[in-house]
């Protein structure tokens, strides 16, 4: 079915005049513009490159082909933006950003990347970034950072990526991009209300107003609706055109030249100044928010046609034509070359294969979590600094210890969150490590979880090697789509082209002693052991949390691996195990690396195996020795790694007994033990099997805590129970 837009182009373009006047090529295409009649050409042949892509992508669909049809028609205008920009400015664009990625590409290799974005359209293998796996806008070499469509939830990662270009200098390292680029980042009407994007908002401003260099030139591509619901009428402007430290530009982004001249005071204001801009677009939405929309269910039909008389495409034209560039019968021609171009494309790569197997599908978080396993730094005997000894340590003191060594062993490394730097961390775990070396390495941040992980999203990918810190686990869920919606899904849609690595401290889980109640005591990684990919780290002992935090750093660098690290708040301190003064929970600085994906194991008890983590360790290895005076002999054995699990030594350690104690600290629906029970009951292990979690209840202040946490004499009875029942 032919669209209406492009018969209204048709037939607009044939009724016009022959404009008289003739512009040369270096001639501006308007008087009073910057935009040349050659420049103009190449980007009207873009903007045509766009339009026939929007319409083919609903020719591949309607022949069940293609997959995808949310488009870029009435945003054309953003290619003039592209040319206003540095092919290396690092760019995170909307997913109307069809003729930006277009433009960039003629750019860099002096033709338009038409095929790569069919090849998304039907999910081809050759897709150039995410070889199949998602239509996305994206490409290493076009510095174009893939996007999936989580509305604005890239605006953080943008911020990162513009904060990273001076630190990355600063700190010698060398960064994805140069010196002088600004980052860009694109959204719409709707997607600028959304937490994320006014957090990011919010964040490079805090970060420009105290002179930190934030060159970010925010695009918001405002056709006044998002999906059938409309943008109060002037709300963009009011709310961002008299932001203090926020410079504004607009345009009418169906109008190339006026666009172009905005886009080009924008990009040199951040670029010289190195502060962040608004540039506000008014574009239209031609052709519904995606194939599937019906848009007459919300929008009258005069209100949709009267958008017809703004399309770019057209509107282009007849600048073309108005300054005799070219006649309206040479757009015509050019207009039916680009859709015969197009489709022929279209149908030679409808035919193109598909990723055919789970494993080619997976292949990136496959590779990402093999060399994640892999990646063991062969020594941690670290240069002792004066006043230091090799005491052993708690567990706070020995993540100090493995933190002043990344700081040293890294130069990238970067160490920030709320209250690290001056205060040196909530529970003294990152005290000493500011003055050990310089702010631009270990920084307080504002108040924001999203923000920080955005700046953890952005210093990865431009060369550094981030370790944010999220204060409490119960703020992690605060942000969690930055590690699951971007942070992971990163090399699954570039197929591992870019890599995010990091490594996110949380302190976490309950039992804490002084500062209780349920945010401080949180029980719940649900949220993070479902997502694909990344690593989770739980230690329990200070030897392991030091050589844990050391095997992180390594899997992130040498692998871009996620990786999240949960720190026992409860254990933090703690030197005894059995009795007072005992020193039973310190240990000595670790020497030498642990691989991600290894368990540890506490005796050969023949009896019993539990399998724990966390505080769990502490309280079965006490339930151990209890159990131990009943003649009950059990091995303990500390999973440490929830994700990637310790699957082969989970495995050999349960059959040893023949049956097993799941200790669980996390609740009991949606725990860490649901998925070690399921682990070894699909490994076929056939012994007995318990499992005792904390209760589905949130944690209250005070003692009452301890009626839900999981109790020793819970794990007791338990372990008394399942040896018992066959002896
Ligand atoms: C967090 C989130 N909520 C909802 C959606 C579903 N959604 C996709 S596009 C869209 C509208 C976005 O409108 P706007 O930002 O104005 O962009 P436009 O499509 O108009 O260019 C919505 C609600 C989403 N992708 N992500
Ligand atoms: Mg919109």
């Amino acid at each position: 079915m032919a669209e209406p837009i492009d018969e209204y182009f048709t037939t607009t373009i044939a009724a016009l005049d022959v404009s008289q006047l003739r512009r040369r090529a270096d001639e501006a295409v308007r008087d009073g513009s910057s935009l040349t009649a050659r420049v103009c050409l190449a980007l009207f042949d873009v903007a045509l490159g766009s339009r026939h892509l929007d319409l083919a992508a609903r020719y591949l669909r309607s022949q069940g082909k293609g997959y995808y049809t949310i488009g870029s028609s009435g945003h054309e205008g953003n290619a003039a933006v592209a040319a206003a920009l540095r092919p290396t400015d690092p760019a995170l664009l909307h997913y109307r950003s069809g003729a930006f990625y277009l433009a960039r590409a003629v750019l860099v290799e002096g033709r338009e990347a038409l095929s790569d974005v069919l090849l998304g359209c039907v999910a081809a293998v050759d897709e150039p970034i995410a070889g199949g796996r998602h239509k996305v806008f994206g490409r290493y070499d076009l510095h174009i950072i893939p996007q999936t469509s989580t509305i604005a939830s890239h605006l953080p990662r943008a911020v990162g990526v513009a904060f990273s270009i001076a630190r990355a200098r600063k700190l010698g390292v060398a960064c994805a991009w140069p010196d002088d680029a600004i980052a860009v980042c694109s959204f719409g009407d709707a997607s600028v209300n959304h937490s994320t994007a006014v957090g990011a908002i919010n964040c490079a401003l805090h970060a420009s107003y105290q002179g930190v260099p934030m060159p970010l030139l925010f695009v918001c591509e405002d056709n006044g609706i998002g999906i059938s619901v409309p943008t109060p009428r002037g709300w963009i402007e009011r709310t961002y055109a008299d932001r203090d430290g926020l410079a504004y530009f607009a345009a009418d982004g169906s109008d190339l030249a006026a666009t172009f001249d905005a886009a080009t005071a924008a990009a040199q204001w951040v670029r010289t100044r190195r502060r962040p801009a608004f540039l506000h677009l008014r574009t239209v939405r031609l052709m519904a928010h995606a194939g599937s929309d019906y848009e007459p269910a919300y929008r009258r039909a005069e209100e949709i046609a009267a958008d017809y008389e703004r399309d770019p495409v057209l509107c282009t034209a007849r600048l073309l034509v108005d300054a005799g560039v070219l006649t309206p019968a040479e757009v015509l021609d050019r207009y039916e070359a680009k859709r015969a171009n197009v489709i022929e494309l279209a149908d030679e790569i409808s035919a193109l294969a598909q990723l055919d197997s789970a494993n080619a599908v997976m292949e990136p978080l496959l590779s990402t979590s093999d060399e994640a396993r892999a990646a063991v730094p062969a020594s941690l005997v670290a240069s002792v600094k004066s006043g230091e000894t090799d005491a052993p340590m708690t567990v706070a003191t020995a993540i100090n210890r493995a933190l002043h060594d990344i700081l040293d062993r890294y130069p990238e490394a970067m160490i920030f969150g709320e209250d690290v730097a001056r205060k040196g961390g909530v529970y003294g775990v990152t005290r000493g490590l500011l003055s050990s070396t310089s702010s631009a390495r270990v920084f307080d941040t504002l108040l924001d979880e999203q923000s920080i992980l955005g700046l953890a999203l952005g210093a990865g990918v431009s060369g550094l090697l981030p370790i944010p810190e999220i204060q409490y686990l119960a703020y992690f869920h605060n942000a969690a789509d930055q590690i699951r919606g971007e942070a992971a899904t990163l090399q699954f849609f570039s197929n591992r082209q870019y890599r995010n690595p990091m490594v996110v401290r949380v302190a976490a889980y309950g039992y804490q002693k002084g500062f209780g109640g349920h945010f401080h005591n949180d029980n719940s990684i649900a949220a993070m052991r479902d997502i694909p990919g990344v690593v989770i780290a739980s230690p329990a002992r200070p030897d392991d949390a030091a050589a844990m935090l050391h095997a992180c750093a390594a899997a992130a660098r040498e692998a871009g691996a996620v990786c999240l690290f949960l720190e026992p708040i409860a254990l933090y301190h703690t030197r005894d195990l059995y009795s007072d003064d005992d020193g039973g929970w310190l240990a000595p600085y670790p020497e030498v690396g642990v691989p991600v994906g290894r368990a540890r194991t506490y005796g050969e008890g023949r009896d019993l195996t539990i399998l724990t983590f966390g505080n769990g360790l502490r309280m079965s290895l006490r339930v151990a020795r209890r159990l131990a005076s009943a003649n009950i002999v059990v091995r303990v054995v500390d999973l440490r790694w929830l994700a990637p699990l310790p699957v082969e030594d989970m495995v050999r350690e349960a059959r040893a007994t023949g049956r097993v104690l799941i200790v669980d600290e996390t609740r009991e629906t949606g725990g860490v033990g649901e998925g070690v029970l399921a682990t070894l009951v699909k490994h076929g292990f056939t012994g007995r099997l318990d499992r005792v979690a904390a209760y589905d209840s949130f944690i209250p202040l005070g003692d009452a805590a301890l009626q839900v946490l999981l109790s020793e004499d819970t794990i007791e009875a338990a372990a008394t129970k399942l040896v018992r029942a066959d002896a």
